[in-house]
């Protein structure tokens, strides 16, 4: 019977620990982002959770054009302006002044991601993971969730990861606010 209660003492006291490295490192906290087109048509959604290294990024959407399409973070929460295409939302979030481009010697910045393939009937799902950002900005990570926010843009090409400022990549054709 001691040695019982002492072992739960035991299990109590470590997963008391595991929560506060998680809250210390960062872990758990969540984020969603509805995106529209230049229509304000809604093309779908993003669900980010933070965990200790990066952040987790679902991503679920529909009426896209087929094919390669760049997305990025970029360093302003509003897509209020989608007839001008999205430009309110500035340009990456790169609180570190990196050079863009995933195979940029001098970068990343903080906003990069990998490509998104478009299928033939326009839609796009996946769960990828960016060790460049933070929801909270926990360590050095760039911070999505500071004063003025940040939003995912769609750009219509491909971003190459490499010339400046933004991989090529073209206009932007969809956008979504980050929100807790
Ligand atoms: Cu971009």
């Amino acid at each position: 019977m001691k040695t019982a209660t002492t072992l739960s003492l035991i299990a109590a006291a470590a997963l008391t620990t595991m929560a506060a490295q998680a809250a210390h490192h960062g872990g758990g906290e969540k984020a969603t982002a509805e995106f529209i087109d230049r229509d304000s048509t809604t093309i779908g959604t993003a669900n980010l959770t933070e965990s200790p290294h990066g952040v987790l990024i679902y991503l679920n959407l529909h009426g896209l054009p087929p094919g390669p399409k760049a997305i990025h973070i970029h360093a302003v929460g509003t897509c209020d302006d989608p007839e001008a295409g999205f430009k309110a939302s500035t340009g990456h979030l790169n609180p570190h002044g990196k050079k863009h481009g995933l195979m940029n010697p001098k970068g990343p910045d903080g906003g990069d991601l990998p490509n998104l393939y478009v299928r033939e009937d326009g839609t796009f799902e996946a769960e990828f993971f960016t060790t460049l950002a933070s929801l909270g900005g926990h360590g050095d990570r760039a911070k999505i969730l500071d004063e003025d926010g940040a939003a995912f843009v769609i750009h219509q090409n491909r971003d190459d990861h490499i010339t400046q400022p933004i991989g090529g990549a073209g206009p932007r054709i969809g956008c979504g606010v980050i929100k807790k």
